[in-house]
């Protein structure tokens, strides 16, 4: 992996003060294996994430030491089998891991969201044995970074219309097109990828990054998401092998059934970032004193302090639900992205809430609420947006299709 940091940056480490909020008891619908994942990532995330986060989204860094961290932590692929790499855990253990690190950052959450549910479940799902052998315990185990290239600079919400593509060359296919926004890519080591054949159908591959022709520029100037990296992927006539081909995958259910792994993580991620402002704001409204009190005794503060943990606790609840029909194999696509949509958005008001409890104080790095506000613009956006979810569940509660 190129570009690594080495996590000795020079401000003042940050300590992590924050406490969990379960106004609904929702720990009892939890067993034991999922509060030990959750333990161990939560001490992770306060010794490794908290003390150095805002200086790194601040400078506009990717923290790339941390990824061999995740990957100890379990944190890639947490519900793929452990003999392909993963953590051989249930959904809602794959659920409460994202949630921790999301409390973190976004950034943290989606380096492991792309590379568990966007690189190694597709991998895992559709390539050849000997392919799955080769990458997936190199993924796991952090040695490998991947990426997941969909999005085109012209095809982003429609990504079916997508113009790269490959051609056949004998015993491989050679590559062209360009793909945006790609998380990793700068400093990933393969790329799954998708890209029309021949005869137009959506067919999936890995991509090394080293191979001639590929390239993978950073994109910078984001004000979100600062401390996740994000680049293009550039194929000029590169050669991939046949063996590197899904074999049997076609058209954009491949791409999308990763996307529903990893919206699924996202619903559950977005609440971490929602209570790590709630935890701030609450004890800052109990500390903070203007007029002679608390500034927590105002009512104004009391009805948004009161509407985020309710707020919080149904999209706890939501999450939960989602997750025992996941273990199932029940979730739906349109649940996933009623959840997504709803938690995204939840904690992209909680956030703006809790910033507003901070006054001043809450637009610096002091508190968190500003980083994660701004993260969540793009976490608003990515793996579909706002609108595009609202879409799927109007097609789904109508029978009418908005995008034809
Ligand atoms: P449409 O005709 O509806 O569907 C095409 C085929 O796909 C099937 N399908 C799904 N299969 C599995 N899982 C899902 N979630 C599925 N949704 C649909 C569908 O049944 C159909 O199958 P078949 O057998 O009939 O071929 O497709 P459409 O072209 O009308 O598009 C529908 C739309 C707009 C909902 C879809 O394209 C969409 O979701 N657009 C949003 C694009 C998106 O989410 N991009 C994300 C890029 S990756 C990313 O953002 C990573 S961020 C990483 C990080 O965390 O840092
Ligand atoms: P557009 O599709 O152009 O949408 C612009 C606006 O139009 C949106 O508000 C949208 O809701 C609206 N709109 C579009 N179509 C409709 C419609 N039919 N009806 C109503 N409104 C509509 N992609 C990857 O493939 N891999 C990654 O790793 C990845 N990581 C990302 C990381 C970051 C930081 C960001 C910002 C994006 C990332 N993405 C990635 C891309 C992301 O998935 C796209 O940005 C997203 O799908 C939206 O596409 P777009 O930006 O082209 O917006």
């Amino acid at each position: 992996m190129a570009n690594q940091t080495n996590g000795t940056m020079t401000g003042h480490a940050k300590v992590d003060k924050y406490n969990h909020h379960d106004y609904y008891v929702i720990d009892e619908l939890l067993s034991e294996d999922h509060l030990l994942a959750r333990e161990a990532v939560r001490t992770w995330v306060k010794q490794e994430v908290t003390p150095i986060i805002e200086e790194y989204a601040e400078k506009a860094e990717c923290p790339t030491h941390l990824f061999k961290g995740l990957a100890e932590i379990g944190a890639f692929g947490p519900s793929l089998p452990i003999e392909y790499g993963g953590g051989g855990m249930d959904e809602i253990a794959y659920g409460v891991i994202m949630q921790e690190l999301e409390r973190g950052d976004s950034g943290i959450r989606s380096m492991a969201s792309v590379q568990g549910s966007l690189v190694m479940y597709p991998i895992y799902r559709y390539a050849s044995e000997e392919q799955k052998k080769k990458y997936l315990p190199k993924l796991g185990s952090g040695e490998f970074i991947g990426c997941f290239g969909l999005t085109e600079p012209d095809h982003g919400s429609n990504p079916g219309g997508m113009i790269t593509n490959i051609k056949d060359d004998g015993d491989a296919y050679i590559l062209n097109g360009a793909k945006m926004w790609i998380t990793n890519s700068p400093v990933a080591d393969l790329a799954v990828v998708w890209a029309k054949d021949e005869e137009g159908q959506i067919r999936g591959m890995i991509v090394e990054s080293g191979w001639e022709g590929f390239s993978a520029p950073e994109i910078h100037g984001k004000w979100s998401l600062r401390a996740s990296i994000t680049g293009e992927l550039v194929f000029d006539n590169v050669r991939v092998p046949k063996e590197n081909v899904f074999p049997d995958i076609r058209g954009l259910k491949g791409p999308l059934s990763c996307l529903s792994k990893a919206r699924y993580g996202i619903a559950w991620g977005a609440i971490g970032a929602a209570l790590d402002c709630y935890d701030s704001a609450l004890k800052y409204s109990q500390e903070r004193v203007q007029f002679g009190k608390p500034i927590g005794q105002f009512q104004l503060t009391q009805k948004k302090l009161a509407e985020m943990i309710t707020e919080i606790t149904k999209a706890q609840l939501l999450a939960w639900r989602l997750g025992s029909l996941a273990n199932k194999g029940e979730a739906t696509p349109s649940q996933i992205s009623m959840a997504k949509r709803n938690n995204v958005a939840m904690a992209l008001d909680i956030a703006r809430e809790a910033r507003q409890i901070h006054g001043g104080m809450g637009i610096t790095s002091e508190y968190p609420c500003m980083r994660h506000m701004m993260n969540l613009e793009t976490v608003l956006t990515y793996e579909g947006t706002h609108d595009i979810h609202l879409l799927i569940t109007g097609y789904d509660v109508t029978g009418l299709n908005a995008f034809k």
